[in-house]
């Protein structure tokens, strides 16, 4: 437990110092010792990300670092995506996925496609910066039982309301589940746009996406 606690704290202290090696190093480390993908993620970098995020609202950090501690995660991820996906299962479900149009933040997206691949689901990833058309056009093309969005600023996350919207126009919206998440959204912003869920964090955007395809079966 002590080992772990330690482990976890160094992953966070390594993204908050940006420093690329010791996140690689620390996710070896954790994975060494046992310690579950999800955790070194939720509990060990994405908490040096908040930190991150906080000294740039401080000042104290400029774009360039936000860029270079977004890679540091990348970088761990790569080492750790290979433990989040346990895969190998048959496809249980489809889900188009992306960040909405203007907004160029993707871990936590990546983060909820990998873990929706690695729960059985066939991800098709959209990327970023992926404008209300899109995500109608691979609806169609795809027919999907779920679409994804992910939006981290609170000058995109209006997009959302324009992808439920477009998916009217087009028919296809009774067609789907839209689930939201981002830290500037809400389950309360989700009611609003008319979208059927908002997850916290991928653990819960998971279980939800898999919740509505175990009821249809
Ligand atoms: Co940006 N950025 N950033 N940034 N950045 C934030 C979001 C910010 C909060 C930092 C701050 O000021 N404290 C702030 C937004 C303020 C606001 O709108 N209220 C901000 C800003 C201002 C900006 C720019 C405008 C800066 C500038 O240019 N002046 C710019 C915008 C660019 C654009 O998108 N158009 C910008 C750019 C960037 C980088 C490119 C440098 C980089 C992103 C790299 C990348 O993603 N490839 C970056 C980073 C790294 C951050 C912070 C530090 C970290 C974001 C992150 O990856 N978190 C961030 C501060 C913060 O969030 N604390 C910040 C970790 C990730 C695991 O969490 O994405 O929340 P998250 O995902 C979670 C859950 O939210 C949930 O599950 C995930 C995993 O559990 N979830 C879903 C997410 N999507 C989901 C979808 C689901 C379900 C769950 O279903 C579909």
């Amino acid at each position: 437990m002590e080992r772990e606690k330690a482990i976890l704290e160094k992953l966070k202290e390594a993204i908050v110092n940006l420093d690329i090696e010791g996140v690689r190093e620390a996710c070896r480390e954790a994975i060494d010792a046992g310690i579950p993908a999800y955790k070194c993620i939720s509990e060990g970098m994405a908490k040096g990300l908040d930190m991150v995020g906080e000294k740039y609202e401080k000042g104290e950090y400029f774009l360039a670092d936000l860029v270079v501690a977004g890679e540091a995660m990348k970088e761990g991820m790569k080492i750790l995506e290979p433990w989040l996906k346990e895969g190998g299962v048959e496809s249980i479900g489809k889900v188009v996925i992306g960040t909405v149009r203007g907004d160029m933040h993707d871990i936590g997206k990546n983060i909820v496609a990998t873990m929706l691949s690695g729960a059985g689901f066939e991800v098709i990833d959209l990327g970023v910066d992926v404008p209300p058309e899109m995500f109608v056009e691979a609806v169609r093309k795809y027919r999907p039982h779920v679409v994804g969005m992910s939006a981290l600023l609170t000058t995109t996350m209006i997009e959302m309301e324009k992808v439920v919207k477009s998916l009217e126009e087009a028919g296809l919206r009774s067609k789907v589940r839209i689930i939201i998440g981002g830290a500037p959204v809400s389950r309360e912003y989700a009611e609003k746009i008319g979208a059927d869920a908002y997850a916290r964090d991928a653990v819960e955007g998971v279980a939800i996406c898999k919740s509505w395809v175990s009821e249809e079966h």
